[in-house]
């Protein structure tokens, strides 16, 4: 028979992994789990890494990064998108009412506009201030687990023991206007092969991008790595090439199974199940003790 469904979400997320495991009982499909999921940290205006609320680039503009994979293949993605409360949403429309996979900026909101998104300002209160508190000295340093949220990254098993990702975040605060993060990279920050299982990822998008971490997970899954063994050595691809002593990358990994590893470069990354109905927030293992 097909294992329990199940969901995994980046940081200290049961909000989100409760709301994706409730509608993984209701529908039993794990693609609308993974996106009832985002929704939790993408409507919070407290969340300051993901949609309503997130921090603004270093010009004040808020511009979102998400993308969507299904057990088939099929995926959806949005990048530089802004005044729309959930990506995830816009990039499951790009995956099944268009040709494309990615679509972008100006062109990504018009799209979600004609599929009756509503526009709206997303930078809060808070956020502008913080801004404002940011532009007094300008300097872009990313920090490490700024905070114990952070950009969510979803995979989930639903009934038929099919899998889905899903990835969404506001990215790196006060980045460059323009910037664009693994978030919204199919392969990057999400990969799912629905003969294998999936992964995702946080934390510092350009080392993610530039091993197209999920996609090297999935794959060292496939050639017989359990999801710990292969989010470890994907950490490692890191490590071994890139100065990452002052920066954070976490992945999550799931195999058909519902078997999850975990790793990160640093101390302080962890990741929320939900399964048979509980919720657990686990500390990750690290590279750095
Ligand atoms: C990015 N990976 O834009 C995202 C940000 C993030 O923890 O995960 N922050 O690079």
């Amino acid at each position: 028979g097909n294992p329990e469904p199940v969901i995994i979400a980046t940081w200290k997320n049961e909000g989100a992994t409760k709301a994706g495991f409730d509608k993984i009982i209701q529908t039993g499909k794990a693609l609308d789990g993974v996106e009832a999921g985002a929704w939790i940290p993408e409507a919070n205006p407290e969340e300051t890494t993901v949609g309503y609320g997130g921090f603004p680039d270093r010009d004040g503009h808020v511009t979102l990064d998400a993308c969507i994979m299904d057990h088939k293949g099929n995926a959806g993605s949005v990048t530089f998108l802004e005044g729309i409360m959930h990506p995830i949403s816009v990039a499951r429309a790009v995956m099944e009412k268009t040709p494309h996979v990615m679509l972008s900026g100006e062109g990504a909101l018009q799209f979600a506009l004609s599929q009756g998104f509503k526009k709206m300002d997303l930078l809060t209160p808070k956020a502008k201030k913080a801004w404002e508190e940011w532009k007094i000295k300008s300097k872009y340093e990313p920090k490490v687990n700024i905070e114990r949220h952070d950009t969510i990254g979803l995979l989930a098993l639903g009934k038929e023991g099919e899998i889905a990702g899903a990835c969404s975040t506001s990215g790196m605060a006060f980045k460059m206007h323009g910037r664009v993060g693994d978030s919204p990279i199919i392969g990057g920050a999400v990969f799912c092969d629905d003969e294998v299982g999936g992964a995702c990822a946080t934390g510092l998008g350009e080392f993610v991008m530039k091993t197209l971490g999920s996609f090297l997970i999935v794959e060292f899954m496939r050639n017989g790595m359990s999801p710990q063994q292969a989010c470890e050595a994907a950490i490692m691809r890191i490590v071994k090439r890139y100065n990452y002593k002052e920066f954070q990358v976490g992945y999550l990994a799931i195999n058909k199974k519902g078997d999850v590893g975990a790793y990160s470069i640093q101390k302080g990354f962890n990741f929320t199940i939900t399964k048979n109905g509980q919720t657990k927030v686990i500390e990750s293992a690290s590279y750095m003790s």
